[in-house]
Parts: structure tokens; C-alpha cells; sequence
């Protein structure tokens, strides 16, 4: 197999040229290749079999050790005015970039297969679709991008049909993380990756395609790339309505995103759309619909067990590759809160000793199809995706943020996206529990200075009179005692139910000076097993906290200077306001 694309196949001979693979192989994506493939590493040790006869097709990747996260200390957006990529990115002029990077790429693929992967982020046959296609000499980045995205030979019909795509350039490298880069041309629709194998810095559809060049593109092009889970929540009338949430990081997405409702609540259903991706679009009639760029899930392993997340539990019991979990002394896969089994070998591969630390590293992960999720929703393969009644940005913070409160209308709602803040999480090297600025979840992925992002947002007020409502919510919330005030999970649907009420017009609502916050009688608490006054504490707005918070975000929005959109500034100023009056 090759290409009639010229584009194409001169790409692929430089990239030969420069990087000297012993073999070039084009995927097609079969099941026959993926099979030759994961034979091929298991005789090379990239992967091990789980035990087969419980784990069926289960599959063990352990990486470096210093390669287990994203690097976002690593990673440029090399936009030509460096003022384009903003402070909220590393920035390294083009031509530098190119240079500093294409010398590591020299012979970076001797004794190598390079392997070329056309894919399709979004339904094969969806207008709203993006296409790319990345070079890697990883066999594991071709199984996982094989389950990612939608691979092979009817994404290069659709690019040899339109002829634009995203290039992705990956290799492996020698993993010194001293020659380790992530560099996006987002004007030469172009990625380059070297030096890392795992998820975010390698799987390039994911966030350097789908989040950082998309977001970029999409600006262009009128529409939004975002770090949102998409959900469809259907009552015991049988109505849906879907919701796109924004979380960082390890916050949680994709145990929302499949969520199992609480006993309390028969006759809910809960349908998954996607964990981690959203592209958002505006239709003829000004409704904004959502699809999932990507068909699988990457998702973090500790604490999945049948109690939190029973359907991803039951998902990830077969065809699902794992990286960095340890293993039982029967070959199991094994982390941090299963609740099941012992560990014998650690994510090392070594001997479990407690004293070591975790057994299954923190972000270790696991790689499965969407169609494996109990839950998922046919919908996915929705060409035009489905309509959204609201947006919900979060963070994790201890304090401060309360269970949920709307956005007074869509202007409001951007600057409470602007202004989300969240510990930090293992999902990315680095300290961890840190409270940091990650506007809309997008601080490491957009792809372009965040001030021209807000004024981007900003904008569909504009075009639209119907957009989706705009909330925010905390689960992490914790008492004085560092005990969580909220029991998350399933019960999180209690809070999605006032989300939709909202939208249909169902409660009133009490105004405070941040948005409107549910009355506690309209949160069902049926069955909810919290400590008595947990949801007052966890509906409650300390106005002398606000006032600090508020001071923070202004000092942060002011950072993007002369950028920074006028419009923002004054929904800013109507919140300082109004705490400055309130008690
Ligand atoms: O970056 S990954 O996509 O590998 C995981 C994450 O941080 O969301
Ligand atoms: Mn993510």
C-alpha cells in the first residue's frame, strides 16, 4: 500500500530521507495487521500478555520511567509572531524549531520500521471530520492510535479524496529526556514529536492534533476544539439531553462521562459520547452541536473499581491495553483502589515492595475502544454530532468553588471558564495538588494566545441567540477536616439534573453575586448519604473568599495585556461589583 496523493508520498520519502527507517510500512488498519503487529511486540518485550484466560486480549506496556506524563515544559506552539502563541504557551520561532528538531530526527529511525497512519478524527463520514497523518516508528503508538482514531484505509480514501491533513511526525527517539520536544506549526498544520512514547506527547491525533492545531484551525474557521467529555442524560420520559463538560486533567471526565445513575434514581440513563474531546460547531439554526474527534478512551486506571465506575471496570476486562500497572501473582493487572487481588510486580516491572510507593504509577493508563463502554451512545457516528443544552466547566479545589452555580448568560460564562482554577494532577510531570490557572481545562492545549481564544468564545454570542446555558461545579470540595463534603460518582447525576432543569426552565434559582446557585430543595437528595449541613457548606458563596478569588482572576486576565478582550474586563468588573456590595 501507498499513496496517489503526491503530498503525501513526497512527505513520506523526506521523512525516510531524514530519519533512515530499515522498513516503512502504511497501516491499514485491519485486524490482521494489528495482529502481526502486537506478535511482533510481544517478541520484543513493548508488550506482555495478561493473563488470557481472565483478561482476554489484555495487554501490558510498561514505559521509561522517566517518560509516564505529559512534558508541558516541553512542549512549543511555534506560531511565526510569538505574541500568537501567548503567554499561555512555550514559543520558539518556526525556523528554529524546524532546526532543532529535524537533528534529533536525523537517523532517528535506524533499525526501525517507520510507520505511516492516516486517521480520521470524528465519524469517517462527518463534515465536521479533520483528517491526519502521523509517521511514528512506535508499533505501540500504531495500537493505540488504531483504537484512538478512526485508522487506516478509509481515512486515506477521504484524504486522498480532499488532500489536506495534519502531518505528524513522532519518534521514540533514545527517550533522553534532554532531547524531548513536542513542537506544533499550527500554521503549517504540522506536528513533530520526539523523545517520549506516552499518550498526550505521542498519540498526536489526541491533544496535538484534536486539541492544540484544532483549536487554532477552528478559530479560522468559526467553530471550537475543547477538553470536554460529552454526555447525554436521558430521564424516565425517555428525553436527552447532552451536556459537554470541561475538566482537567485526571478531574474525573471520564467517570462522568459514564456515569452509573444512583439507586435512588430508576429510570435514568446515562450515555457517553466522549471523555476527553469535543468539537463544537454551530448549525444552520444556530444550535451548537458537539461530536468526539476520538473512538476510544485513554483513561486513568487507579481508583477504577466496580463501585466507582462499574462500567468502566467491566469495559477494561478485555481488549484493552494498560500502561504502567502492575500485575498480580497470576498476571492480573493491578492498581491503586481496585479492590481486587495483590500486587506482585510493580509498574517497574520489579518485585512490589509498599515502601517503593504505588504498585500501578499514578497516571498510569488504560487504552480501550468507546464501543466497549456499557454506555456508550450510537450517536458517536452521529455525522452532525448532537445538540447541546449546556456547557459545565470544573476544576478541583478543596475550597472556595461551590458544588455547582450558572453562569448569569453566555458572557459571564466565558469569563467563568477563564477564570477555572485546579489542583494539578499526576497527568502531567511535576508537582501535584498545586492550584494553577487552566482557563476552560485548555492551559495545555490551546493553541494559540488564550486572550484571542476569550474574544473567539466571546464571539458566538454574536452569531447566535440559542447557545447552550454555561455552569460550572466542584466535586472536591472538602470539610475542615479534609474529608470530601461530596460523595461524586454517581450522585454527581443529582447535580446534572439541576444543570438540565435550568435549562428547561424547570427551577428558579438564587442570584449571588458569582451566578445562580440551586436552592438545596431543588437538588434531589433522595437516598444521598452526606453529613448533615454538607449542602449548605457545598451551596454556599463566601463573599470575603470570592472577593480574593476575584482579585487573582483579574490580576491573571490582566497578564494578556493589551489582548486581553474589553468584553471580559467588564463581565470581570460586574462580579467585583456586586461582591463588593454584597456582605
Ligand atoms: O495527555 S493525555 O491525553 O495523554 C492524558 C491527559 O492528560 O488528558
Ligand atoms: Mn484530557
Amino acid at each position: 500500500m501507498t499513496t496517489r496523493l503526491a503530498a503525501l508520498a513526497d512527505w513520506v520519502d523526506s521523512v525516510a530521507t531524514l530519519t533512515k527507517p530499515d522498513q516503512i510500512h502504511w497501516c491499514d488498519g485491519s485486524d490482521a495487521e494489528n495482529q502481526r503487529l502486537t506478535e511482533e511486540m510481544l517478541a520484543s518485550g513493548v508488550l506482555s500478555e495478561l493473563d488470557q484466560a481472565t483478561y482476554p486480549n489484555c495487554y501490558l506496556h510498561l514505559s521509561d520511567p522517566s517518560d509516564v506524563a505529559r512534558v508541558e515544559h516541553l512542549t512549543f506552539v511555534c506560531t511565526p509572531e510569538r505574541d500568537d502563541a501567548g503567554p499561555n504557551n512555550h514559543w520558539m520561532a518556526p525556523a528554529d524549531a524546524h532546526a532543532k528538531i529535524d537533528a534529533l530526527f536525523d537517523g532517528a529511525m535506524r533499525g526501525r520500521t517507520l510507520y505511516v497512519i492516516p486517521y480520521c478524527m470524528g465519524p469517517i463520514d462527518s463534515p465536521y471530520a479533520r483528517l491526519g497523518v502521523e509517521i511514528t516508528d512506535s508499533p505501540y503508538v500504531v495500537a493505540n492510535m488504531r483504537i484512538m482514531t478512526r485508522m487506516g484505509q478509509p481515512a486515506l480514501e477521504r484524504i486522498e479524496r480532499e488532500g489536506s491533513f495534519v502531518k505528524g511526525l513522532h519518534s521514540t527517539g533514545d527517550l533522553d529526556p534532554e532531547k524531548r520536544f513536542i513542537m506544533h506549526f499550527p500554521d503549517e498544520l504540522t506536528i513533530k514529536s520526539i523523545g517520549s512514547g506516552y499518550g498526550g506527547n505521542a498519540l498526536l491525533g489526541k491533544k496535538c492534533h484534536a486539541l492544540r492545531i484544532a483549536s487554532y484551525q477552528a478559530r479560522e474557521e468559526g467553530w471550537l476544539a475543547e477538553h470536554m467529555l460529552i454526555v447525554g442524560i436521558e430521564n424516565p420520559q425517555g428525553e436527552t439531553s447532552y451536556v459537554a463538560c470541561a475538566f482537567p486533567s485526571a478531574c474525573g471526565k471520564t467517570n462522568l462521562a459514564m456515569l452509573i445513575p444512583p439507586e435512588s434514581h430508576p429510570g435514568w440513563k446515562i450515555w457517553t459520547l466522549g471523555d476527553d474531546i469535543a468539537w463544537l460547531h454551530l448549525d444552520d439554526n444556530g444550535q451548537l452541536r458537539a461530536i468526539n474527534p476520538e473512538s476510544g478512551y485513554f483513561g486513568v486506571v487507579p481508583g477504577t473499581n466496580a463501585k466507582t465506575n462499574k462500567n468502566a471496570y467491566d469495559m477494561i476486562q478485555s481488549d484493552t491495553i494498560f500502561t504502567n500497572v502492575a500485575t498480580t501473582a497470576d498476571n492480573q493487572p493491578w492498581w491503586e483502589d481496585k479492590k481486587e487481588g495483590e500486587p506482585a510486580t510493580d509498574w517497574h516491572g520489579k518485585p512490589y515492595v509498599a515502601a517503593n510507593g504505588p504498585a500501578a504509577h499514578p497516571n498510569s493508563r488504560f487504552t480501550v475502544s468507546a464501543t466497549k463502554n456499557p454506555s456508550y451512545s450510537s450517536l458517536a457516528e452521529a455525522p452532525d454530532g448532537v445538540p447541546l443544552s449546556a456547557i459545565v466547566f470544573g476544576g478541583r479545589r478543596k475550597e472556595l468553588a461551590p458544588l455547582v452555580y450558572e453562569a448569569r448568560d453566555w458572557r459571564h460564562g466565558v469569563l467563568v471558564g477563564a477564570g477555572v482554577a485546579s489542583e494539578t494532577t499526576a497527568a502531567a510531570t511535576g508537582a501535584v495538588g498545586v492550584v494553577r490557572r487552566d482557563p476552560m481545562a485548555m492551559k495545555p492545549f490551546c493553541g494559540y494566545n488564550f486572550a484571542d481564544y476569550w474574544a473567539h468564545w466571546l464571539s458566538f454570542a454574536d452569531r447566535s441567540t440559542k447557545l447552550p446555558r454555561v455552569f460550572h461545579v466542584n466535586w472536591f470540595r472538602q470539610d475542615e477536616n479534609g474529608k470530601f463534603l461530596w460523595p461524586g460518582f454517581g450522585d454527581n447525576l443529582r447535580v446534572l439534573r439541576w444543570i438540565i432543569d435550568r435549562c428547561e426552565q424547570r427551577v428558579e434559582a438564587n442570584e449571588t453575586p458569582i451566578g445562580y446557585l440551586p436552592k438545596p430543595e431543588d437538588i434531589d437528595t433522595s437516598g444521598l448519604n452526606i453529613r448533615e449541613g454538607a449542602l449548605d457548606a457545598l451551596l454556599s458563596v463566601n463573599a470575603e473568599q470570592w472577593r480574593e478569588e476575584m482579585t487573582a482572576v483579574g490580576e491573571y486576565l490582566n497578564s494578556y495585556g493589551d489582548r486581553l478582550p474589553a468584553a471580559l474586563k467588564e463581565e470581570h468588573a460586574k462580579v467585583t461589583g456586586a461582591l463588593a456590595k454584597s456582605a
